[in-house]
Order: structure tokens, then sequence, then C-alpha cells
């Protein structure tokens, strides 16, 4: 075998540090043309758009590849902390853009493509988004990793590489249909697979105890194993030349063929064992209201957690790294409870390999930690069956239970033996079945439990985690969330951006709370009438987008209404739909002269759940109210219902920009943060939301008079409970109210038949859990206001603009400083 000095390359080339390619439209066209002979192996004039697509995102990357290396090297060298974010989903959205703003090369690319006769437009829109993540969760995580590169923060995202991530949505007769996302059949220019740096991942098996000289100890004997094979992504900053890694795990078969059972001729089964294997990574949350689906989802979280943490310690870590130092070089940020089985991972991983003691490496474990919450729902809170959990990691659970004795006696230390609260605060559940409360887990064991905005904090404090937040008042925390001001301004509202930059000088993408400065604009006329302009303008570019995907459009002077986020009954679609509905019925009925009506465009954009069935009915719902609305002459050019299909990060940049009206509606208590509000707010939307989640900060921020709050508060909504909830008596109470419920349930938009959204209408009557029919009417007047406000246009255009001027504080960047003051004490590596 060679030695170490022998393999050392001597060719003065291969000592050189990467170059980037010149900064030159020049030095671009050269690269591009590069890649595209050498790398995608054809010629400038016999290449389709997808091969020049492939080799301009393989010339940006090679701008940013020597910073890339370089900030990889330095990550085992460098003293200070990473942030390894562990997150199940990262909901990326389009990647070139991103790159070439961060990279400083749009107007380089523009034009060196335009030289070669490519209009950069036409490949621009040829990527397919990387939907790795469902809604708010899997965007934050997105927007948390750009911030951080911004900001020079040496941070590892780690992840799953799905190959399909969210499904493709379309509608056949209003209906929701899932199409699988095979986002990667064209090629992924921008990930990098590192078969040589794979790690096994073993499941199943069982436990045992030997004799460690003398010492007695336990060691887990596992039944099957699986590669986790890294792909890494690029996370460039801002303008800053730091490039961070997002590592994403594939699982690979690890005796993959079976040569034996091949040559017997049972292809079949040699190949069954490599589609076991595989299938852990190949789709995003697989549907889990099976116990197959369940199973699987745990060995998604186990696969990705156990990967980052044995790649952390092994890959990054210098050789030889004192680990009882961990938690000055490592925080692994959990992101929800998805990742939590990192805890008795990493315990696993100090006490039964690296042979430390229980205490030793326990007050390390608690270190390395933090936990976010993302929910208030108690159906969301992730519980684990002891059977599974077992069965598939059987360490682990000894891990989990011996973590719990020591917890609960500590409980009995400080509050006695209060039996019932010993019931309540174990990590173990009794009920409805024996199992792993996953946000217990991750309380107990994290440094810091933080909320997602105030309000939310305040009620996991409460309600949700009250016994641990008593027990440990210091380790809870607020971060109310943030979102990135590149992607959600500068990149998806490029003429807001200029007019912004016109007025106030660059500074502001990197610095939000500069927006402040638009302040002083807001009674300039030249000023309104600019950013009215804009906001025109968005809409024509919204419409063009529409027509010609959907073949729909938006009309001038509509009031453009808003709402885009995951279906769910929490976040109330059905308030909205009953809004339309009687708006509606008040043309048709000759009850408001059709003349009166501010005219509206209502824009839809979710998806739901594939199993969750109420929540498909609501898009039908939705679809068929659009159907009747946008045929009905006599409410035509008033108003109009547009529901485009697959709602994802791209159709939301170009929606964003365009709106008028941001529906935030949720019942209070029960949206944690929302970041879509934010998103809307920073472009210019006003609001019209209840007292929920980071609505509540947004209305602080920009100013009652610039925001159209309805609905009840938290507490009016707990006492309204406890006092014994009947949505049938709004229905009786409020004409308008059972006039849109009647003409639903009468088949009005269902071709007469009574039968098709009667599953709906009776779970609003007798059953409404979020709420709806008790904020209709409290909507309805906030909605009058609405119109009436929209009909002073200098009046509104002022409130727009307060709006994008006083939301700042929802920079992504400094959610990100919060971050670091308050939980994870990392500094920044220049
Ligand atoms: C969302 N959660 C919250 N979960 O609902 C939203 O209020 C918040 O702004 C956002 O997180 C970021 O903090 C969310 O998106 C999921 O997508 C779950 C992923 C796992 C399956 C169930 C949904």
């Amino acid at each position: 075998t060679p030695s170490a000095s022998e393999l050392r390359p001597t060719h003065p080339l291969a000592l050189a540090p990467v170059a980037a390619p010149p900064a030159s439209v020049d030095g671009f066209v050269r690269r591009f043309l590069q890649n595209l002979n050498f790398d995608q192996g054809v010629a400038l004039s016999t290449s389709d758009d997808n091969d020049r697509y492939l080799a301009l995102a393989g010339t940006v990357r090679d701008y940013l590849m020597a910073r890339w290396l370089d900030d990889q090297a330095q990550q085992s060298r460098q003293q200070s902390k990473t942030v390894c974010y562990l997150s199940a989903e990262y909901l990326l959205g389009r990647q070139l853009d991103n790159n070439l703003l961060a990279a400083r090369l749009t107007e380089i690319a523009t034009e060196a493509l335009a030289q070669c006769g490519i209009d950069i437009d036409d490949l621009r829109a040829l990527e397919i988004e990387p939907g790795l993540g469902n809604g708010g969760l899997g965007r934050l995580a997105a927007c948390f990793i750009d911030s951080l590169a911004t900001m020079s923060i040496p941070t590892i995202g780690y992840g799953i590489r799905y190959e399909y991530g969210i499904f493709r949505q379309a509608f056949a007769d209003g209906q929701q249909v899932e199409q699988p996302d095979a986002w990667l059949r064209l090629g992924s220019p921008w990930d990098f697979p590192h078969p040589e740096a794979a790690q096994t991942i073993s499941f199943g098996g069982r436990t045992e105890t030997y004799d460690d000289d003398g010492v007695e100890r336990t060691r887990w004997v596992p039944e099957w194993n699986v590669l986790a094979v890294p792909y890494n992504m690029m996370v460039p900053g801002y303008h800053n030349g730091r490039v961070n890694t997002l590592r994403l795990w594939r699982a690979v078969a690890t005796n993959a063929f079976d040569l034996h059972t091949f040559n017997s001729g049972d292809y079949v089964a040699s190949v069954r064992a490599q589609t076991f294997a595989e299938n852990i990574s190949k789709v995003l949350y697989p549907e889990d209201s099976t116990p197959q689906g369940k199973e699987l989802r745990l060995q998604q979280q186990y696969f990705f957690v156990a990967a980052s943490i044995a790649d952390f310690v092994e890959h990054v870590l210098p050789d030889g790294f004192d680990l009882t130092k961990l938690p000055e070089r490592v925080i692994f940020q959990l992101n929800d409870t998805h990742p939590v089985i990192g805890v008795p991972e990493l315990m696993r991983v100090l006490v039964d390999e690296k042979g430390m003691e229980w205490d030793a490496a326990w007050a390390i474990t608690q270190k390395c930690f933090a936990y976010t919450c993302h929910t208030l729902l108690p159906e969301a809170l992730e519980v684990w069956s002891v059977d599974l959990l077992g069965r598939l990691l059987p360490r682990h659970l000894e891990i989990i239970y011996r973590i719990n004795d020591a917890f609960l006696l500590e409980v009995r230390e400080r509050f006695g033996d209060d039996e019932m609260l010993i019931r309540d605060m174990s990590i173990i559940g009794e009920h409805p079945f024996r199992s792993v409360r996953m946000a217990y887990l991750a309380t107990v064991a994290g440094s810091k439990v933080n909320g997602v905005a105030e309000l939310h904090s305040q009620l996991l404090r409460d309600n949700v985690l009250k016994d641990f937040a008593r027990m440990w008042p210091e380790k809870f925390t607020n971060v109310t969330n943030g979102v990135t001001p590149r992607r959600f301004l500068r990149l998806a509202n490029p003429e807001l951006s200029t007019l912004i930059t016109e007025t106030l000088g660059a500074g502001w993408t990197v610095d939000l709370e500069r927006l402040r400065g638009l302040e002083a604009y807001a009674d300039d006329p030249e000023f309104r009438e600019r950013f009215a302009a804009v906001k025109a303008a968005n809409k024509r570019r919204l419409s063009r987008v529409l027509a010609a995907r959907d073949g729909t459009t938006i009309d001038d002077g509509h009031l453009l209404d808003v709402m885009i986020k995951r279906l769910h009954e929490y976040k109330r679609q059905t308030l909205k739909v009953l809004h339309i509905v009687s708006a509606y019925d008040e043309i048709v009925s000759g009850r408001v002269p059709v003349e009166k009506v501010q005219p509206r465009t209502f824009l839809f954009g979710a998806k739901a759940a594939p199993g969750y069935a109420m929540a498909k009915h609501i898009i039908h719902l939705i679809n068929a109210v659009g159907e009747v609305v946008n045929a009905d002459p006599r409410v035509e050019g008033r108003l109009k219902v547009l529901y485009p299909s697959n709602y994802n990060v791209t159709l939301a940049e170009s929606i964003i920009p365009a709106a008028d009206l941001s529906e935030q509606i949720s019942l209070a208590g029960k949206e944690a943060s929302g970041t879509g509000n934010m998103k809307l707010a920073l472009n210019g939307a006003l609001t019209i939301g209840t007292d929920d989640g980071a609505n509540v900060e947004i209305r602080q921020l920009v100013g009652d008079d610039n925001f159209f709050l309805f609905g009840m508060s938290e507490p009016e909504v707990e006492a309204l409970w406890a006092e014994g909830y009947r949505p049938a008596d709004f229905y009786h109470e409020d004409e308008r109210l059972r006039r849109a419920i009647d003409l639903i349930a009468a088949g009005a938009f269902s071709g007469g038949d009574r039968s098709v959204f009667e599953p709906l209408i009776s779970n609003l009557l007798y059953d409404d859990r979020f709420m709806a029919l008790a904020d209709f009417g409290s909507y309805l007047d906030a909605q009058e206001r609405v119109d009436a406000a929209y009909a002073d246009q200098d009046a509104w255009v002022r409130s727009a603009i307060l709006n994008v001027a006083r939301s700042g504080f929802f920079s992504s960047d400094r959610a990100m400083r919060d971050y670091l003051d308050r939980i994870w004490h990392a500094t920044p590596v220049h």
C-alpha cells in the first residue's frame, strides 16, 4: 500500500487553490461552453434547453466552488462552533436565481447567454424546484440556512434527499389528485454525491450486555442496515463569499445485489432487499395513517439523524477530538420533533461506542441539543409507540427509559410524589397506547426550548409544556420566525427592490430594518405613485403567469385577495369560502347593487395532505364555488375566484408581490406563527387577520390602522369552549351566515346535488372545532372595512408602504441573531 506521502500530489496545479473563472462576460461564456461541451456532451448548436440549463447551473457552481471548498476545509480547522440544523424538510425553491444573486453573477450570466443567443429566462423556467418539504416548517429551514450563510455562521444543514418531494397537485372535477414529484428526472446540477463519505445506519435486532475489563456494558446487535450517502448542496451567502453546506442523505442498500439469489434466477428477490432499503429516502412524509407508513417515517428520522451525528463526529471534527468538548463545537438544533431520536443516538454513541460514563455523556448531550416547537395542536405532537420503537431501535428505547427514570426522579425531588404530575410529565405516555412523547424527550434533553412567535411561546409555557416550564423556566424562550429578504423581496419583487434601493440605498438586503426609512415617503405623492405602479405591474406579471399555466387572468382594478398556505381546518379556508359565497349571494339576490361592489379576485393556493378527507372536501368546495361564480354573468367583472393548482415556492414568488390583501384567518391560538403572513406584509399587502401567531407582532409593528383585525382573541376562544360552543346557534342568529350555508347545502355549487358538501356542512354546523361560524360575523365586518379602505386608493397605498417599512423585523437574519444570542452562542467566521 502506498504511504500517505507517496499519494500526495506533486504537480503544481494540484497544489494550487481552486480558482473561480474570471468574473467577466467572456469568462462566463468560456466556462459555460466548456460545461456544455464537456459535461453535457453537446455542441451549442445541437444543445436543447435542458442541456443549456444544466451547463448554466454548472457554470454558476464553478464560480462558487473555490469558496465552498475553503469553507468546508475551515470547518474542521476552526475552533468555533458549528450550527447543525437537523430538519426532515427543506423546502428550497429554485436554486438558479438565488445562486446567481448571491454570487453577483446575474447581469454577467444574462449577458453571456445573450451572446450565445440564449434568453436566460427560457432556462430559468426549466428548473424544477426541490420540494423537499411540506410547508412552513420546511420553508423556514430554507430561510434559516440562507441567513446563516449570509451572516458567515459555520453551519451544516442536515436532512433527507427525498427522491420524490411534496406531490404535484392537480385538480380533476375540482378535486385534488396527487402526482409524484419526480424532481430529479432532468438531472440535479446543484448537488454532489459523496459515496466515499457514506455512513452505515443500523436497525432492528437486540441489545446485549458484555464484560468490558470488569465493567458491564451494553451494546446493540442490529439486524439490518442501509447506507446513507451524503449529497452536498451549496448554500451561498449573499455577497459575502461564504458558501455553507446542506447535506442531504440518500438511502442505498448495502448488499443490494445478492449474486447468489440472482444467479439462482430469483431476480425479484434479489432486488427486494434493495427496494426495501432504498424506500427510506424515497418520498417526503409518506402516508402515516397505516402502520407500515408510520414505521417508514421513524426509519427516515433515525436514518438521517444517525447519519448526521456520525458525519459530524467522524468527518467534520478533527481526528482525536476530545468529545467532552463537543458542546463547544456544535449545537444540534432540532427542527420540531422529527430529529429528536438524535438524543438517544448521541447518548448511544458516547456511552456504547466511545465508552463514556452515562452522567458525563448526559451532561454533554443536554448542552448539544436545542428544540424548536412548531405547533400547538395536540394531535400534531409526535409520539412513537414503544412497540415500534423497541422493534426498530431497541437500544434507543432502553436509553430513553433510562433518561426518563432519571428525569422522573428529578421531578419527585422537586415537586414531591405527585403521581398525577409524574404521569403527566413522563416521557412515556400510557394512553391510548404505551408511547414515547417526542416533544417531552426534546424538552428534557434540550438546553433550550423555543416557540416560533411570542404568542406561541407563551402558550407553550402556559399550556402544552406548562409543567416543564415550571420546572425549568430558564429553558424556555421565544424566537419569532423570519423570512429571507433575498428570495422573498429582492428576487421575487425586483421592481419594488429597485424602488427601495433608489430610495434608501442598497444595504437593506442584509439589514432589513433599514426599510424603516420608507416611512418618510409614505406621504410623498411621487413615491406613492411609483409604489402603486410597482404593485400594478406585479399583478400584470402574475396575470401572465396564470394565463400561461391555467388560462386565467386577473383584471385591472381588482383587489387581489390572497390566501396561500397548506389546507387545514384550523387555518380556516372555509371561512374565506363562506365570505365569497356570502358576497356572491348578496349580489345575485339583489341586496347589494353590483356596481357598488369593490371588484375582487380571490386567489387560493393550497395542498391538502393526501389522507386528510375534510381538507379535500374544502378544496372541492373552493373549486366548485369558483366555477359557479366565475361563470355567472351577474357578478362578472366584480368577483372572481382563482385556485391555481400545485401551489409551491415558485408560484408563491409570483403571487406574493402582487397581493393587496393577505388572509391570515386561523382560529386564535392555533397557528404557531405563520411565515406567509410576513412575506406578504413585506411586499406591501395589508393583512386581514386574527390575533394569532405572528399576526400579533405584525399588527403591533405595522399599526392598527394598517391591519384589519377581527375575531375572538385566544382567551375568548378558551372561554367560549369552556362555556360550550354550539355552532348552530351562530347559524340561526346570523342571517348572512345562514344564507351562505344554505346555499351550499342546497347544492347551488354542486349542480343541485345536496350530498356533495353534506359532510362539510354538518361538520360546520355540529362540530366546527375551529369555530369558523363564531368568527364569521366579525370577519365579514372586517371585510367591509377592507372594501371601504380600498376605495380610498391613496390611503391604501400609504398603508401598504407602511407595511413594507415596518416589516424589517421579520427578516430571518434577525431570527438568526436571536437564535445565536439566546440559544446557540455561535459566532461568525469570516
Ligand atoms: C408550521 N408547521 C406552523 N408543519 O404551522 C406555522 O405556524 C409556522 O410558521 C411554521 O411551521 C414555521 O415555524 C409546519 O409547517 C409541518 O409542515 C408538519 C411537517 C410534518 C408533517 C405534519 C406537518
